[in-house]
């Protein structure tokens, strides 16, 4: 079959590429490896999976209509509402009929002569299509330690995304839990709730911050979508394209009182979340400014856990800048660690070496437990892209390409790759922005390109190399402007043993970052070669 556009991923980027092709009257498909849309939200169903963005900004902008009708019932939308809230959109925009489900793309290679994608899945399913569009996901291919002896553990083993769509119940059973990124954070006082025992297994201290989460009431719900389009507005200009009432000042403009009430605001009183990580202008630039924040922080840690050795693991190290790794945005995380039956050990210190029958072993300790949870997190940005055998110009594999870490031209196409998009992947704002806002800046922008691609009779779009350099080092400027790097994150490729140190998100914000791609449609998609 030959259509115009094949489309992998069912997520939100997926789902609006559908829409927005379907609408420019191009026959599209849309290739997804689950058995139900949602991306992300599809597979992350532990307990207490919750966005960190706030549910009014992170959903489609592109429908007034859509926005009006959709009942957000709290600040943070749990998994299961965003994925209804998916499925309403896939529904309400008649898209279910273009979407293929379980199906698993394990290649895609370009036919030059016949400029087309040739694209096979898993079960040898073959289709053509013009145009190639990759919304695989930022965080889509979990990654699980290999750890020794875990086929002889004799109680049940889970990831976090990979859960089981029934649910698990740990009342009453031990549980030990392995990781405290945002997975980990939000599903330890679930789980300590249920669990007789809760062990989490921490390597590195992360920053988190209170969620001051709340149901919205109908007013309240009235009153912020009677604000919409000024909401979306001010999303658009602020640096991760969500408005978090940026402090303009840096810390050194500001008295000591000054800079204590506005980290107080921020924590508590503006409304918590992301907001801390805009408490000054410099905070993500000056080591200082970045220090007070973190030091700010850790004395939160201190005046909640009361157990002082508890507080003292629990508190991120002075070698990680606050928000360089992605800030956790929690619902009494820290406060669970005061019941007795929940404890937190340090396996930086004491490694983990291997699992039991029953239960994981560190070098000095044994945990006895019915239950593992690994909340270790994904092989993030570039993964589920380097996990199909994706061929472009003369057989050039993307995997080779980018064995070095990703390059892109700006984040959305590959020299040597002609007509195919990725979409918020690495080289753009992507998972360090709202990325439903980067998602639609993507498709709009993709889309207009291949209008005027049309207009013009091209039948290939590429990248030029030189024009990809030009962006890869761009980009690493940018980030080395930040504190960013000096993390080992899941940005740097750092959580992955092998995986090269890259920064893989344009740091400098989405107004920016739509400057530039907007400069380069303006002068002739400059950087381009369309044949
Ligand atoms: P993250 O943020 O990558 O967190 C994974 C956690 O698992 C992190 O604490 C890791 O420690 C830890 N980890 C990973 N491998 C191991 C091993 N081998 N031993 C011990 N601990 C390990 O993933 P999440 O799923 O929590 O969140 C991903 C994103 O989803 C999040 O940022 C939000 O955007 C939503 P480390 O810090 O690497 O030392």
């Amino acid at each position: 079959m030959q259509l115009d556009m094949l489309v992998v991923g069912a997520g939100f980027a997926g789902i609006y590429q559908l829409y927005k092709a379907r609408e420019a009257g191009m026959t599209v498909r849309v290739l997804e490896a689950g058995e139900g849309v949602g991306g992300t939200w599809f597979w992350n169903r532990y307990p207490g999976a919750r966005c960190d963005v706030e549910s009014l900004d992170y959903s489609y902008s592109f429908c007034r209509e859509l926005e009006e009708e959709w009942e957000w019932t709290e600040r943070y939308a749990t998994q299961s509402e965003i994925l209804s809230y998916i499925n309403h959109v896939v529904d309400r925009f008649d898209l279910r009929r273009d979407i293929q489900l379980n199906t698993r793309v394990a290649s895609a290679h370009f036919d030059e002569d016949r400029a087309l994608w040739s694209v096979r899945s898993e079960d040898g399913e073959h289709l053509e299509a013009k145009f190639l569009v990759m919304a695989t996901g930022q965080l889509s291919v979990p990654q699980k330690p290999d750890l020794h002896g875990l086929d002889d553990f004799k109680g049940q083993w889970y990831h976090s995304a990979r859960w089981p769509m029934e649910g698990v119940d740990f009342t009453g059973q031990r549980v030990v839990l392995i990781g405290t990124g945002s997975s980990g954070v939000q599903m330890t006082p679930i789980i300590a709730a249920q669990a007789s025992q809760l062990t989490v297994l921490q390597r590195t201290a992360n920053f988190s911050v209170p969620a001051h989460n709340v149901p919205f009431t109908p007013e309240s719900l009235k009153a912020a979508k009677a604000r919409y389009p000024e909401r979306r507005a001010m999303g658009r200009e602020a640096i991760t394209g969500v408005f978090l009432n940026a402090n303009t000042k840096t810390a050194a403009e500001m008295t000591e009182d000054e800079r204590i009430a506005e980290l107080e605001y921020r924590w508590k009183g503006a409304g918590g979340g992301f907001r801390m990580l805009r408490a000054f202008a410099d905070l993500m630039s000056n080591p200082q400014t970045n220090h007070l924040v973190a030091e700010f922080a850790r004395n939160k840690i201190r005046a909640v856990v009361k157990d002082p050795r508890k507080a003292e693991i629990l508190s991120p190290k002075g070698d990680l800048p606050f928000g360089a790794k992605r800030l956790c945005v929690d619902s009494n995380y820290y406060d669970t660690f005061n019941q007795n039956h929940v404890d937190i050990v340090d396996v930086a210190i004491d490694p983990i070496v291997e699992a039991t029958p029953s239960g994981i072993r560190t070098q000095t300790r044994e945990f006895a437990c019915d239950a593992i949870v690994f909340a270790t997190g994904f092989d993030a940005m570039t993964g589920a892209l380097k996990s199909i055998d994706i061929r472009g110009e003369r057989g050039i594999s993307l995997r080779d390409k980018w064995k070095d870490g990703p390059t892109s031209y700006l984040g959305i196409s590959i020299a040597g790759f002609p007509n195919l998009f990725v979409i918020a992947g690495p080289g753009s704002p992507s998972a360090l922005s709202n990325v439903v806002h980067s998602i639609e800046t993507h498709v709009d922008w993709i889309m207009r390109l291949l209008r005027t691609a049309q207009t013009r009779q091209v039948r290939r779009i590429a990248a030029l190399q030189e024009a990809e350099d030009g962006w890869v080092h761009r980009c690493v400027e940018e980030a080395n402007k930040t504190l960013y790097p000096k993390a080992k994150s899941w940005y740097m490729g750092s959580n992955i043993e092998g995986k090269p140190r890259v920064f893989m998100a344009f740091v400098s914000g989405v107004p920016l970052y739509r400057a530039l791609i907007e400069e380069v449609a303006s002068n002739n998609y400059q950087g381009f070669e369309l044949a």
